[in-house]
């Protein structure tokens, strides 16, 4: 989708800095980060939220687990602790329309989010 930030950072149409890159998924670092690290990982597919998830997009899910659990222990928070989030929708704080998963850590998390 032409309109899609992550879209265009996929297709390196606008830069970023990727810290993972396979034929399905793509993780890169925020932008805005909330956190010291703060990356957020994508799958390539174009899926707006979470409710648009079909049962054929199970592995891709699982998938960016993966890679967030791979970038966490190459990060070295893996042990201290990190908190993954997907926001959904306009009261979550959804501001990109591209399913993502955001990896923070390296500081002190709180409960509940803000
Ligand atoms: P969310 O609010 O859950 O939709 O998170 C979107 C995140 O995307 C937000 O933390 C900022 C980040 N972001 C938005 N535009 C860009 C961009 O052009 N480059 C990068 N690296 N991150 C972006």
């Amino acid at each position: 989708m032409n309109d899609c930030i992550f879209c265009r950072i996929i297709e390196r149409k606008v830069p970023s800095m990727i810290v993972y890159e396979d034929e399905i998924a793509l993780a890169f670092e925020d932008v805005n980060p909330q956190a010291p690290v703060h990356t957020l990982i994508i799958p390539k597919k174009h899926i707006p939220t979470v409710l648009d998830l079909k049962e054929a997009d199970d592995h891709l899910i699982g998938h960016l687990f993966k890679i967030a659990n791979k970038i966490a222990r190459d990060k070295n928070i893996a042990e201290r602790g990190f908190r993954l989030v997907t926001n959904c929708n306009a009261e979550s704080g959804q501001t990109v329309y591209h399913i993502h998963l955001h990896l923070l850590g390296g500081r002190h998390m709180h409960w509940p989010p803000g």
